[in-house]
């Protein structure tokens, strides 16, 4: 069986992080290091290694509704971010989205 993603263990509760929005296909965490003021990743519990192997329609608009639903509640301007492969700055090989948000005049600002 391959080694579990450092987000599965997440959401097994093997590891801790603050978890800020949780339903039965998705859930959203606190990033560690954060590169804005609010910092979240939306992260689909069914695990795809990156975002080019979601194959479906509706599963790819889910995750992209899910994290403008989630964005949506901590901020009314945000920037969503998917890193794909290391070479587009890719760490953790378990499909994510950025919701970065919380500048006072945007993020080119601070
Ligand atoms: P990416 O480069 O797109 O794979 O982003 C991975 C993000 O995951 C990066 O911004 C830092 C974050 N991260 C790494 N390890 C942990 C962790 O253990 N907990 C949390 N909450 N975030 C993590």
């Amino acid at each position: 069986m391959a080694e579990r993603t450092l987000f599965e263990r997440i959401i097994a509760r093997e590891l801790p992080s603050e978890i800020v929005y949780e339903d039965e296909r998705f859930i959203a965490i606190r990033d560690i290091a954060p590169k804005a003021p609010i910092h979240l990743l939306v992260i689909p519990k069914k695990v795809t290694a990156r975002v080019d192997e979601i194959t479906g329609a509706a599963e790819m608009g889910e995750l992209w509704l899910t994290a403008v639903k989630v964005a949506r509640q901590h901020a009314q301007d945000y920037r969503l971010v998917v890193n794909c492969g290391a070479g587009g700055g890719q760490v953790v090989f378990h499909t994510h989205i950025h919701v970065l948000a919380g500048w006072e005049n945007g993020p080119d600002s601070d």
